[in-house]
């Protein structure tokens, strides 16, 4: 047992007590119970000397020493391989402007309209309707003189003007010439029916129309040198040629025409064609 080699003073101890307990069956009282001490021997001499051992175990690392003087330049070394791709550049500046380049082909036809383009287009038609409405509405009714401008009436395709202004025929003539138009030829019922109520409603007896025979006597014809067809509107006995001076001709409140001396002033209608205007 390798504690008893370890600790002698315990195998001194565990023999004594093994004595006691035996109670020395095959000694003598006096010899057996009698208590035996051991204790060690004398020191003997001293042994030859031993054989060289093994080495001993690899002593512990030891503290770090002072750095050596610097070696010489050692030889330059190959050239390395290559490092790795650096990391982008910034922006840099902008560059100059480059040529106008070549006119491209031409695209593709468009494609139909689409409704939200159309609706667009509606939307702002209906705006200037409104807007153009209202304008006309203020230059129909409200438009003061020197205009002297009592609104207008309106066909299909013409746009006749009360002028209140006095003139000659000759002069009113002119005046609708230089607006566009001419003094209004009343060629069927309806337009002559127009011409009556504009009159009428703006509380008025006669006016000046675009018919006479100022170039032979008895000839009638339009202001546009058309000539008088089976339409009339002639009042009983007219066209009298009063005095021998009635060449021109005026349309009275009711409709009914009368030839007058060209000379008399009075107010007078326009006509307009609206392809025109
Ligand atoms: C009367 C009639 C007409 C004529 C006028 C002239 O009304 O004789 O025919 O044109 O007078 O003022
Ligand atoms: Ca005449
Ligand atoms: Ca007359």
């Amino acid at each position: 047992m390798k504690r008893h080699l370890a600790f002698p003073g315990t195998l001194i101890s565990l023999a004594f007590l093994s004595l006691l307990r035996s109670g020395c069956p095959q000694q003598t009282a006096e010899e057996a119970c009698s208590v035996q001490i051991l204790v060690p021997g004398l020191k003997g001499d001293a042994g030859e000397k031993g054989e060289k051992g093994a080495p001993g175990r690899p002593g512990r690392v030891g503290p770090t020493g002072e750095k050596g003087d610097m070696g010489d330049k050692g030889q330059k070394g190959s050239v390395g391989r290559h490092g790795k791709i650096g990391p982008i550049g910034s922006k840099g500046e902008k560059g100059d402007s480059g040529d106008i380049g070549p006119p491209g082909p031409n695209g593709e036809p468009g494609i139909p309209c689409e409704c939200s383009q159309l609706r667009k287009a509606i939307g702002e038609m209906d705006n200037q309707v409104t807007q153009l409405t209202t304008e006309l509405k203020f230059i129909k009714n409200a438009l003061p003189s020197p205009a002297a401008v009592a609104g207008v009436r309106e066909t299909d395709n013409k746009i006749y003007l009360l002028v209140k202004e006095e003139k000659k025929y000759v002069d009113a003539q002119l005046a609708c010439h230089r607006r566009g138009g001419m003094l209004s030829m009343p060629k069927d019922e309806t337009s002559n029916s127009l011409i009556a109520s504009y009159i009428t409603q703006a509380g008025l007896t006669r006016v000046f129309i675009g018919i006479n025979d100022l170039e032979k006597e008895g000839s009638f014809v339009y202001s546009d040198r058309s000539p008088m067809q089976t339409f009339n509107k002639w009042r009983n006995g007219e066209p009298n040629d009063a005095y021998d001076e009635e060449d021109c001709v005026e349309m009275v409140a009711s409709g009914g025409w009368n030839d007058v001396a060209c000379h008399i002033t009075m107010y007078f209608i326009c006509e307009f064609d609206k392809e025109n205007v």
